[in-house]
């Protein structure tokens, strides 16, 4: 069971409330299948993830990335219970779509990148770090079906 303070609670409800999911969800996973490209392997059937051009302007990638933002929303609306909320998805992602969990922590990493750029002096020590204790739950929780 995972503690939060206050101040984490209100951190992410804050970053949530003022992310754009259909813009930074699409970036993320853009940035994610540019920086690792081993992660493209996954996505087969979403057509042309030739270069970063290709990937930035692709529809399904940005469908997909929105997609991504709406799940992580589910854990931001239930904090007290995160591993629960996603114990669908993992069993998704680890037996349908043999996804490497090591993946889960680049997407998470590339979400924070993108998240820092947006909020720019606003991202302090502190709220990067509140961010990345959420963001190390879901990676932990979607990659409970694998251990
Ligand atoms: Ni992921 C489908 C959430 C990381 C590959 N993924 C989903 C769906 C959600 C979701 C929600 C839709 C499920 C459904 O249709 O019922 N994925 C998340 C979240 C993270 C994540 C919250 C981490 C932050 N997924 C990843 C990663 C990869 C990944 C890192 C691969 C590198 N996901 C997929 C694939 C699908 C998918 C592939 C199916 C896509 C499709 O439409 O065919």
């Amino acid at each position: 069971m995972v503690e939060w303070t206050d101040f984490e609670r209100a951190t992410i409800a804050d970053i949530f409330s003022k992310l754009e999911y259909e813009v930074v969800g699409p970036a993320a996973l853009s940035r994610c299948l540019v920086v690792y490209p081993w992660t493209q392997r996954y996505f087969g059937n979403f057509g042309n993830l030739y270069n970063a051009a290709a990937i930035q302007g692709n529809p399904l990638v940005a469908k997909h990335g929105t997609t991504i933002l709406h799940g992580l929303d589910r854990a931001v609306k239930n904090m007290d219970n995160i591993k629960d909320e996603y114990a669908e998805l993992s069993v998704l992602h680890s037996e349908k779509l043999h996804v490497d969990p090591d993946n889960f922590k680049l997407l998470s990493d590339c979400l924070t990148v993108v998240v820092a750029a947006k909020f720019g002096s606003a991202f302090t020590g502190e709220v990067q770090a509140a961010f990345q204790k959420f963001l190390a739950v879901v990676v932990s929780s979607l990659g409970k079906q694998y251990h």
